[in-house]
């Protein structure tokens, strides 16, 4: 070979090389395809409840330790993000719409909740991120944030999956909500994930998820947004002024969650981590901090204590089988972030990670949701294509 090709080769290798080194070999770190086996922590005492399946985004009312799920399963939920196309196939074969439903720890009893004010999921592909907020004047009175991607219009489809925010209004141990208004808005409300309501039942902030509704590009929407741009976004909307973008430019975000002081946290799935953000003005987000994890992330939640609470995937790729085999086992694991109040925080150690649960895909399958009931001792997880809802005593 003539030596200018030689070196030309020696380029090409040493690129590709420095290309795996900077951007693939810590992606497949945080994906977990070095690490052994995944050792069960905190599983001592734990129970599944089988009739709820497939339920996304679990939300805690913290005062009575009831658990609020958006569900579906696993004949709904199998690619749901796949193709315009392939949703409207699935919502026709389907024999069960999704779902919302409540599950009482202390009685064990599993309650599903109706629609009222002519709303129904009929022409819903899936429930997905969901709040319950107690209202700030009347703690009886919940109001109930639902992200429902709605089945795609046009033969054949052309725009993805129709993505809109609910609102419901229910009294607490009620069994049925009253629909109150639908946020359709493509321009911000574009793939939406997460969204967590006001305790006035007049806004919120949601996660979209990627840049764009059509699915064709999902794919290479994730690799952009974590190797070179990220192009996901964090939206705004208010019941009188509409929505907003209130931050941009985000990677491939994933659970939102908020205690209402001004501090948001935003997981992220593809390359990890937890951003920290401050409300700035006119409702903007202002990126703060942001703390890396050892795994990519999903939905987050902040209990009573103000802990994070953030599903991990400690192996991603037996988790994104799963999203297309029920029968994959998916290990699971939680990380909790919480403000450093040792010695160390005055040089500048201003958190504390650790994971207080994990488990090796037997009790547990891909969790997706983690909740922390600090009062009754309680963690209760399930998963997008979880088979049952997990629940265990700490
Ligand atoms: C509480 O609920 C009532 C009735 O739905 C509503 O008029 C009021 O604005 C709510 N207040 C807050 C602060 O959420
Ligand atoms: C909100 O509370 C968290 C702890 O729960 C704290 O770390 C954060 O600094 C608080 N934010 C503001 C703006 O006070
Ligand atoms: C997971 O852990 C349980 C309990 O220790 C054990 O019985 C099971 O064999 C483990 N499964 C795998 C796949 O490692
Ligand atoms: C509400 C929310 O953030 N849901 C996410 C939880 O996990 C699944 C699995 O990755 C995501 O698809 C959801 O978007």
């Amino acid at each position: 070979m003539p030596s200018t090709l030689v070196n030309l080769f020696i380029l090409i290798l040493a690129a590709l090389g420095g290309f795996y080194q900077i951007y693939i070999h810590p992606l497949l770190k945080i994906y977990g395809v070095f690490d052994g086996q995944v050792q069960n922590i905190g599983t001592r005492d734990c129970y599944k409840v089988e009739e709820l399946q497939t339920c996304e985004k679990a939300v805690l009312h913290q005062a009575t330790g009831v658990i609020y799920f958006a569900c579906s399963n696993p004949h709904n939920r199998a690619g749901i993000f796949n193709s315009p196309h392939d949703a409207q196939k699935r919502v026709q074969t389907r024999t069960e719409l999704d779902y919302l439903a409540t599950y009482d720890p202390s009685t064990k009893k599993v309650t599903r909740l109706s629609f009222t004010n002519g709303f129904t999921t009929e022409d819903t592909s899936a429930v997905h991120g969901m709040d319950v907020v107690p209202n700030s004047s009347d703690p009886k009175k919940l109001w109930i944030y639902l992200v429902n991607h709605r089945v795609p219009k046009g033969d054949p489809p052309l725009n993805g999956l129709d993505s809109v925010i609910e609102l419901f209004e229910m009294e607490v141990g009620s069994t049925s909500l009253t629909h109150i208004k639908t946020f359709d808005y493509p321009e911000y409300i574009i793939h939406p994930n997460d969204v967590v309501g006001s305790p006035d039942g007049k806004s919120f902030y949601f996660t979209n998820h990627v840049y764009t509704r059509t699915p064709q590009n999902e794919i290479f929407a994730y690799f952009h947004s974590v190797i070179v741009k990220g192009r996901a976004s964090i939206g705004y909307c208010h019941i009188d002024k509409g929505c907003k973008l209130a931050a941009t430019g985000l990677p491939a975000n994933n659970g939102l969650a908020s205690t209402g002081n001004g501090t948001w946290y935003l997981a992220s799935t593809f390359n990890g981590g937890i951003r920290v953000f401050e409300e700035g003005n006119d409702n903007d987000l202002v990126l703060v901090d942001t703390i890396p994890t050892k795994y990519g992330l999903d939905n987050l939640s902040i209990d009573k204590n103000g802990a994070v609470w953030a599903a991990a995937f400690p192996k991603m790729f037996a988790l994104l089988k799963q999203m297309t085999d029920i029968d994959a086992h998916a290990p699971s694991a939680v990380f909790r972030l919480a403000a450093n109040t040792g010695a160390d925080k005055f040089y500048g150690k201003k958190y504390v990670l650790d994971i207080p649960w994990q488990e090796n895909g037997t009790l547990a399958l891909g969790s997706t949701t983690f909740v922390h009931d600090a009062d009754r001792k309680r963690l209760i997880t399930t998963g997008i294509m979880a088979p049952w809802v997990t629940v265990c005593n700490l």
